[in-house]
């Protein structure tokens, strides 16, 4: 695509909207980046000012965007808002960033998406590029914008998609796209799970019959949701023992292709939890049948020991064990996590409420929580659905959280942040929120150790 002097505005002046503006500049275009967001909330104006970029904060100008050649979208920001409807009924073009940064890519597209394991597929499966010798990107909705893989001449692109950037994909085409799960989750942003689903299997709609889709036969929504999928399937599944594809039998992981079978044993992985082990067989299709050696891939799962904020272990106090699950950001998330304890538990939940339905967590909270400690939107609305559950407890900061916590700390018991929501009512992201978490921890514990981000 040719950008030269062309008139882009993006919206969203996040990480993805820097990244475009950067992108954008670099081809000489005339960049607008809007924000409803006002001046006082940014501290870098000038840098951007300097840059060339035109700013448009404290809301979205609508003349900006109607005498715009592309308007480039943040995936936080909702195609439903006043200005971008305006854009879509005057024919304004409007591309994400995904389909953006698309046009500009070579190299083999591993694409993941799912409701949970997305970020620890996509890691392990860099892990497993990296042991193999082969030069990666590895980001999206992980954290490293897609767009600032373009120009760096990367052989493979991994890269994790939520639905809110699959949204505004129109020709991207992952070789290998993947579906791990689906369960309730951003009901704040769509209307109804139809539409959330529609927006996930988006991920194969411009696959060609020589494409690989990677998916869940475990899961009767991605099951469905994949049906009408042109590309070859291929399956991973827990339960069941697939004739061709990854199973899991008993304490093995079976792969089973053109009438080969290579087997791993479960007990070498250090990440812990079924999930995970559905996560590793997920991870390890694209490898294999890329021609990565066995015990290479492998041997780079055995050595993962999980990612930062998803069931980290922080260390122990009052004899109980504190763990950091800030990502447990949807229901089916907290429900996996809790699945992997034994009570006493005590459980720090709340945030952003989305809307979910909050009734697969009433069984698990009954049998494995003794005190539950709420903070945010959704306390209100959690409180009243958990009520004579347990003891519930509602506070205004992660500090007071924290510190209830501490007070019903015992030998035995396990403490973990696990909002079932997201952050944005009190922090800036999950990442936040768990720093916040660890260093109140810390504070408490005595434990020195440094805070480090995702
Ligand atoms: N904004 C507007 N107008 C609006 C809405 C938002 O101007 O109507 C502005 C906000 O004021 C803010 C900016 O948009 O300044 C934020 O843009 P963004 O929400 O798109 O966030 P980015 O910083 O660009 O980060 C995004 C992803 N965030 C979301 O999808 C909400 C990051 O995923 C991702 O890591 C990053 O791009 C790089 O790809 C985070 C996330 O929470 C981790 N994702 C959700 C999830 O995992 O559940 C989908
Ligand atoms: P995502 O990027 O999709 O949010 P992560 O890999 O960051 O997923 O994991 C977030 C949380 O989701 C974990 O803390 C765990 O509780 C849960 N989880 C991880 N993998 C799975 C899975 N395969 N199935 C269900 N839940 C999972």
């Amino acid at each position: 695509m040719e950008h030269r002097d062309k008139k882009i505005v993006i919206i969203g002046a996040g990480s993805t909207g820097r990244s475009l503006a950067r992108f954008f500049l670099a081809r000489g275009a005339q960049v607008v980046l809007s924000d409803r967001r006002s001046a006082e909330c940014f501290d870098d104006l000038e840098e951007l000012l300097s840059l060339g970029i035109q700013l448009d904060l404290g809301g979205h100008t609508l003349e900006r965007f109607m005498a715009a050649d592309l308007v480039a979208v943040s995936p936080g920001v909702p195609l439903d808002i006043p200005v971008l409807c305006a854009c879509q009924n005057n024919k304004i073009a409007m591309l994400g960033e995904v389909e953006i940064a698309w046009h500009e890519l070579s190299g083999t597209m591993i694409a993941i998406t799912g409701t949970n394991g997305k970020s620890t597929v996509t890691s392990l499966i860099g892990e497993m590029l990296k042991a193999w010798g082969q030069n990666a990107f590895v980001g999206g909705n992980l954290g490293i914008p897609l767009i600032d893989a373009v120009g760096k001449d990367y052989d493979w692109q991994v890269v994790e998609l939520s639905s809110f950037q699959l949204e505004t994909i129109e020709t991207f085409r992952p070789r290998y796209a993947m579906l791990l799960n689906i369960s309730e989750d951003h009901l704040d942003r769509y209307p109804d799970m139809t539409s959330y689903i529609a927006a996930k299997v988006r991920i194969f709609e411009n696959q060609q019959e020589d494409d690989i889709a990677i998916l869940n036969r475990d899961d009767s929504l991605v099951m469905q949701a994949a049906s009408d999928v042109c590309s070859r399937k291929v399956f991973f599944s827990g339960q069941s023992v697939l004739e061709e594809g990854m199973s899991l039998v008993e304490d093995r992981i079976i792969w089973r292709w053109n009438g080969q079978e290579t087997l791993f044993p479960v007990a070498e992985l250090q990440i812990r939890g079924r999930h995970n082990q559905e996560n590793v067989m997920a991870a390890l299709i694209p490898l294999l049948l890329e021609g990565c050696p066995a015990e290479i891939a492998w041997g780079a799962a055995t050595k993962f020991t999980g990612l930062k904020h998803r069931m980290e272990y922080l260390g122990d106090l009052h004899g109980a064990g504190w763990y950091n699950d800030s990502k447990g950001t949807n229901i089916g998330s907290v429900v996996k996590s809790l699945a992997g304890l034994d009570r006493p538990v005590i459980l720090i939940a709340g945030g952003k409420d989305k809307q979910g339905d909050l009734t697969a967590l009433i069984e698990p909270i009954r049998e494995k929580v003794e005190q539950l400690i709420l903070i945010g939107a959704a306390a209100e609305r959690m409180a009243k659905v958990f009520a004579g559950l347990t003891r519930i407890h509602r506070v205004d900061s992660m500090h007071a959280a924290v510190g209830l916590a501490a007070h019903y700390s015992c030998p035995g018991a396990t403490v973990i942040l696990s909002p079932g929501c997201s952050s944005f009512d009190m922090f800036e992201n999950f990442v936040a929120r768990g720093e916040i978490f660890t260093r109140e921890f810390r504070a408490l514990s005595g434990h020195r150790e440094s805070v480090n981000g995702n």
